[in-house]
């Protein structure tokens, strides 16, 4: 078999960053550079920053990777596009015309006798684990399908400003001034629900996420995995299955193969 890829939190558009084009060039020629190394590539939430569909109007930019991910899956190659708590407000476009698989929730999937936990993560709840009133707020107004519809009554140019802006802060907010470090195995969320979703799923091998823009490769069991993916604005960090391994590394570019493993 070929490899699986994983990577997530490119954040593309976010007005925090200066580098935006830089980023976007060097995203397509990393998809670039693996599609012929790749059977599936899973792109686990918040590719961009904001993202939110209209029924005939999508929004502006993002024409070298969007070009990219269609001639992928022009060629075959399956695209898994998770959203995330930036970009959950597709509306068909992106898989009418990119081709990519939406997923709006977890999935478990097996690859070669492997079991796979897939998720962006902004929905994991763990136990013990306080989410703040505005949080909750936030996320309620994010899924309330009626309130995607008056979104949509406002002029676009308005609302749209309005999103990059809370995109932007919740960006600066958890990513620059929050917690950027991996909290240790009895504090960290994913961490802390993959084990107790390994007392009721004991199968699964790997549990991979995005959300944190950290990257981790951890041991939770012997046979099972805690996987972070990273982000793809300073990191460019990407995770790879090739059917026996999994690795994480970082795509440098000017390298002979592009490649650090970490
Ligand atoms: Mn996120």
């Amino acid at each position: 078999m070929k490899n699986i890829y994983f990577i997530s939190d490119a954040h593309l558009g976010c007005k925090a960053l200066e580098h935006r084009r830089m980023q976007e060039r060097r995203l397509v020629r990393f998809l670039d550079d693996i599609k012929d190394k790749a059977d599936a590539i899973y792109l686990l939430g918040d590719m961009f920053d904001f993202w939110f569909e209209y029924q005939e109007v999508v929004p502006k930019g993002y024409t070298r990777f969007l070009g990219k991910l269609s001639e992928l899956t022009d060629s075959g190659i399956e695209v898994h596009y998770f959203t995330g708590n930036h970009d959950m407000w597709t509306n068909g476009y992106l898989h009418k015309e990119c081709g990519v698989i939406i997923h709006e929730e977890p999935i478990t999937i097996e690859i070669h006798n492997k079991i796979f936990y897939l998720a962006h993560g902004h929905k994991v709840k763990v136990k013990g684990v306080k989410i703040s009133k505005y949080e909750q707020f936030m996320f309620w107004c994010f899924e309330n399908k009626t309130l995607q519809r008056i979104a949509r009554w406002f002029p676009s140019g308005l609302f749209m400003r309005f999103g990059f802006k809370w995109a932007k802060h919740s960006h600066v907010n958890h990513h620059i001034n929050g917690t950027p470090e991996y909290l240790g195995d009895d504090k960290e969320c994913f961490m802390l629900f993959a084990k107790d979703y390994l007392v009721s799923h004991p199968d699964v091998n790997y549990f991979i996420f995005g959300h944190r823009h950290i990257d981790v490769n951890k041991d939770i069991t012997p046979e099972s995995r805690l996987i972070i993916l990273g982000q793809w604005y300073s990191l460019f960090t990407y995770a790879r299955f090739d059917g026996n391994e999994l690795t994480i590394s970082h795509y440098l570019e000017g390298d002979k193969d592009n490649h650090a493993r970490l």
